[in-house]
């Protein structure tokens, strides 16, 4: 059995005198954060998807190679997970850079749960 001393306040006894405050959310609240997911489509050269994996998502070669190939087989894929501004920016700067390019490779944006 344990043993309570005397000396060591019980917690009414700390609160007692004090204004009792409601819980709050923290003043800083995380922002929610956005997927970027990448589709597969029938005709960007493999090469070209993992060019942009690269440069737009700096994911070393290996990497940006498996996750073309997961693409490319599942249909999509999340790619990265950021703020909803990044996660917009990255999307559409993909989005932009494949049309300039003449290849049909698209990325679209959802809310991360
Ligand atoms: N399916 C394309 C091909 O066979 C390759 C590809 C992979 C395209 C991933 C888009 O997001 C993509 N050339």
């Amino acid at each position: 059995m344990s043993q309570t001393p005397d000396d060591i306040p019980d917690e009414e006894t700390l609160l007692e005198g004090e204004a009792q405050v409601e819980e709050q959310e923290p003043a800083t609240k995380k922002p929610p954060r956005y997927k970027v997911v990448l589709l597969n489509d029938d005709y960007t050269p493999m090469e070209f998807v993992v060019h942009v994996l690269e440069v737009f998502f700096g994911f070393g070669r290996e990497k940006a190679t498996q996750i073309m190939l997961a693409v490319h087989t599942q249909g999509s894929a999340v790619v990265g997970i950021f703020t909803r501004d990044v996660a917009e920016t990255k999307s559409e700067q993909v989005n932009n850079y494949a049309q300039s390019h003449d290849h049909p490779l698209m990325s679209r944006v959802e809310a991360a749960d």
